[in-house]
């Protein structure tokens, strides 16, 4: 069954119709699947998934409308070295992105492309990110012949005729072109057209790579339309944080991926700070504007949470196990014989007979992981029980902060302000952090990652540094500015903060920075809290744990200056004067030991 046009004969966009059409000629799939988003439809491709073995029916008992998917195990994290931003000039890429020619990387594709579809499916798939009608929501539409992908797109956005019938008659939509291919990390590319905003995916099936909504749209391509258009999209979580008094405040935090964002995003507040109740907006993605009232507002474009699995347990992310108890697919986590799901940090004892994420006997002790590292979880938003009323707002929520944050055994406090935005820019431009899983590659190892945005900026990072410092004077109330390390460690290479749900602590001491409640001590990079300053009660931490992960270190600091300052010659010219002269200020600051 092959049709050119949904089967409700609504869709009105010619050129959506004529570029299915001409995908297809190019594809040669076997049938054309429209998505409509109804319930039927996804129950229909659960049981086609299902007698394909894409999926495995998890036990319906315990975990009702759940699925488990085992990838190919060359295929379970994004693959950065094969991400392109095809820009017209390299110099528009920049130096941190890989570039392509856009008739270059067409061709290439193009070749791998011509009949990738032969006896296959097509899927199409309208879907919007953001409220649906939202005058910040963007329209797209993906092709593809996975059915995981279809199934992943129908959780984590606004999927089906609802974006048909916002799209109209219009020709502006993004087009994303997906195709497994035959999982050959050799034929696997990630081409990004900001121009043309289009994106082209081959060979993989991975989440960032093949959800095209996700970091290749919401915010590659999107934050190359941000700047175009006077706004941000950023790899940052939206969360409230309601005070015993009943007043939310909402702050923005961006982390690299598999850092913390979806954990804070829906933390348990400690018992001990009665009274505070925290809300999640996003867990992943911000879509950042100035609102008619001069604040700096902010949409989570997403409909659902991908999230990392391994650490997620009754006791890190109570929360989050509770919206995995329904209508969730988990991808590379262990099962259970009698199918549920297991991963390590899930703090319960792995039973016997557990299959491990390549479906094999798991043997507890023998040194290989039951789920893998970058396992994750794809679940609604509407699953998550502390879900802000406010998700579907059209424009968004007001940002009181802004959170820059990394994974760092060492030398990052556990919270700093910055002196104003410009230092702000500076800390979210200059951060390190450890990598992870999340990517494919060597994990551990620092690099920079400014504003969490190493992967995903979709042009010069210097341009893009440009565009924040530019947003300042367009905010009447600009946001305060944070860092956060969640991950420092002691000599011992235990945690010196114990995170999580403790983490609200440190958010109440950055409202109460915001309040003028506490002064804090300064220091020469901003603002750090004296111990009595952070509330403590219920926590029992020793006070030499808790001043080493406030240490800002002259000697470790040092040394971040000058990995900063390799970070802007790599980039060159096109890195702000401003930023150029503050690290120049604070480098010699630091020689001359005025700090
Ligand atoms: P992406 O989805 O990749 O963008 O990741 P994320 O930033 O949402 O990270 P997530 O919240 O999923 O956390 C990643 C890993 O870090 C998980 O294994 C968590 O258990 C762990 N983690 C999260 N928050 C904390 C924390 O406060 N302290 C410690 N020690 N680990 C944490
Ligand atoms: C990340 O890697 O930051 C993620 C997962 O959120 S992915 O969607 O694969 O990019
Ligand atoms: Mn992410």
């Amino acid at each position: 069954m092959t049709s050119d046009s949904p089967a409700n004969n609504n869709v009105a966009s010619r050129a959506l119709v004529e570029w299915v059409a001409e995908s297809a000629r190019l594809t040669q799939p076997a049938n054309i699947v429209w998505c409509n988003g109804s319930s039927a439809e996804r129950e229909r491709l659960l049981g086609e998934a299902v007698k394909s073995g894409v999926l495995i029916r998890l036990n319906q008992r315990k975990r009702p409308g759940c699925y488990l998917h085992r990838s190919n195990p060359n295929d379970v994290a994004r693959t950065e070295q094969v991400t392109f931003v095809c820009t017209p000039s390299a110099h528009e890429a920049g130096v941190t992105n890989n570039w392509m020619a856009p008739d270059e990387a067409y061709r290439k594709l193009q070749k791998m492309l011509e009949g990738s579809m032969r006896g296959r499916t097509m899927y199409v798939i309208p879907y919007v990110m953001g409220p649906v009608g939202s005058p910040y929501a963007k329209i797209g539409v993906e092709i593809t012949d996975s059915i995981y992908v279809a199934l992943s797109m129908g959780i984590m956005t606004r999927m089906g005729d609802s974006a048909l019938s916002m799209l109209g008659d219009s020709d502006h939509f993004n087009r994303g072109l997906h195709c497994t291919l035959d999982l050959n990390p050799e034929r696997r590319f990630i081409c990004h057209f900001p121009q043309d905003n289009t994106i082209w995916s081959v060979g993989s099936g991975y989440g960032g790579n093949a959800l095209l909504s996700k970091k290749c749209f919401a915010l590659r391509i999107a934050s190359w339309l941000g700047r175009n258009e006077g706004w941000l999209a950023e790899h940052m979580l939206i969360v409230g944080v309601r005070n015993p008094e009943g007043h939310t405040r909402y702050i923005a935090a961006a982390f690299p991926s598999a850092c913390g964002k979806t954990n804070l995003a829906m933390l348990l507040p400690p018992p001990a700070l009665r009274g505070w109740k925290v809300f999640t907006v996003g867990d992943d993605i911000a879509w950042l504007r100035v609102g008619p009232d001069g604040r700096l507002w902010a949409i989570n474009p997403e409909n659902g949470y991908f999230g990392v699995a391994p650490g997620t347990s009754a006791r890190s992310n109570p929360n989050a196990m509770r919206m995995l108890g329904h209508d969730s697919i988990f991808t590379n986590v262990g099962m259970t014989p009698d199918g549920d799901v297991w991963w390590e940090g899930m703090d319960v004892e792995p039973p016997s007979d557990l299959l491990d994420w390549h479906g094999r006997k798991w043997q507890a002790g023998g040194g290989e992981r039951a789920a893998h590292p970058n396992s994750r979880f794809t679940t609604p938003i509407t699953n998550n029980p502390v879900l802000s009323p406010h998700v579907e707002d059209p424009c968004g929520v007001p940002i009181s902060a802004i959170v820059f944050g990394g994974r760092r055994a060492t030398t990052a406090p556990l919270v700093l302000e910055a002196k104003d935005w410009l230092h702000g820019v500076f800390i979210g431009a200059t951060m390190g952090s450890e990598t992870t899983a999340a990517a494919a590659g060597k994990v551990g190892v620092v690099r920079r990652d400014p504003m969490a945005m190493l992967p995903f900026a979709g042009y010069n990072m210097g341009d893009y540094w440009r565009h924040w410092l530019a947003m300042e004077s367009r905010i009447t109330e600009p946001p305060r500015i944070f860092m956060v390390n969640w991950f420092r460690k002691a000599d011992n290479g235990a945690f010196l903060w114990p995170g999580y749900g403790e983490n609200l602590r440190v958010l109440k001491w950055m409202l109460d920075r915001i309040d003028g409640q506490v002064a804090g001590r300064p220091t020469f990079l901003g603002t750090v809290p004296e111990p009595a300053e952070i509330d403590l009660s219920g926590l029992e931490i020793a006070p030499e744990q808790l001043s080493h992960a406030l240490a800002v270190k002259t000697g470790e600091w040092k040394a971040e200056m000058a990995s900063a300052g390799e970070l802007f010659d790599r980039i060159g010219p096109s890195v702000p004067e401003e930023l150029r002269r503050l690290h120049r200020e604070l480098s010699s600051s630091l020689e001359s030991g005025a700090t």
